[in-house]
């Protein structure tokens, strides 16, 4: 039987293959990937995360990790299925302006798209103008931004601005997430709505859809 909590190390200890191995076994088992996502990966991500706020892992252990975890989902991306009753729409999403942070972002992404959401996602460090010009082009329902930073996060409310000035407003709907991010902050910026995670970035997507 697959041990997870070795997928748990392998991500703290920036293990690529052996992040691989363990995820195609525990998928083998048919373990439900959002188990396998949010009961050892994540956690392997905020492990290492406490580590070097601890001043006890550095940038390239991150960078190890990250990697560890971009492997893993890589695997679990085709698997992760919605119910199928969703609404389906198009969504344009990017980490801001000034921030690389991608691991959060592209699980919410993947996420979505396995919900049966059409993502164009922009990967990082994208522009207000970027993001108006991709939602424009795709005729997108929602926006969708990442931050990790409490430096770039309050260029969201530029995107915000830029969406107003676009015209857009009312066609495309803001949503925002990442680790420094709140509620209060969605709403101090007009953003349409605020996840802490990626699960509930599918069901608010689906409602924003709806309203
Ligand atoms: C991995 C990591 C890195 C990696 C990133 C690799 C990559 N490809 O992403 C690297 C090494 C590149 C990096 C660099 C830096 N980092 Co860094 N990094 C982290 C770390 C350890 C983990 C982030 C992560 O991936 N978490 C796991 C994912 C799954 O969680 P998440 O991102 O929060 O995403 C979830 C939710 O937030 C939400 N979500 C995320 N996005 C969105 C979007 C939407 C629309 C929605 C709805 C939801 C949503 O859903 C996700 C899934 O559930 C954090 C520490 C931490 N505890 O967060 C520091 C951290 C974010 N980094 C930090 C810093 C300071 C930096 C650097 C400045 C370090 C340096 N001196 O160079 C640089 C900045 C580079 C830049 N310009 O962006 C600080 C930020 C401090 C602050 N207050 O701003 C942190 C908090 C560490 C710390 N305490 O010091 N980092």
């Amino acid at each position: 039987m697959t041990n997870l909590n070795e997928l748990y190390d392998a991500i703290v200890g920036g293990k690529l293959e052996q992040a691989k191995a363990v995820t195609n076994a525990a998928i083998a088992e048919g373990i439900a990937p959002q188990t396998i996502i949010d009961g050892y990966m994540v956690k392997g991500m905020e492990e290492i995360g406490a580590r070097f706020e601890a001043g006890k892992a550095f940038v390239p252990n991150l960078l190890m990790s990250a990697r560890a975890m971009k492997g893993s989902l890589d695997i679990l991306k085709p698997l992760l299925k919605g119910d199928g009753s969703s609404s389906v729409g198009v969504i344009v999403i990017g980490t801001v302006k000034g921030d690389l942070h991608d691991i959060g972002k592209n699980l919410v992404a993947s996420m979505l798209e396995g919900c049966g959401f059409e993502v164009i996602n922009l990967g990082v460090d994208v522009s207000s103008e970027k993001f108006i010009d991709a939602a424009r082009e795709s005729n997108a329902n929602i926006i969708c931004m990442s931050a990790l930073l409490t430096t770039t996060m309050n260029y969201m409310k530029e995107v915000v601005a830029a969406v107003k000035a676009s015209g857009l407003q009312g066609k495309v709907k803001v949503m925002i997430g990442g680790a420094p991010l709140t509620n209060d902050f969605a709403k101090a910026i007009g953003a349409d709505g605020y996840s802490s995670n990626a699960n509930d970035a599918v069901a608010l997507a689906r409602k924003l859809l709806s309203a």
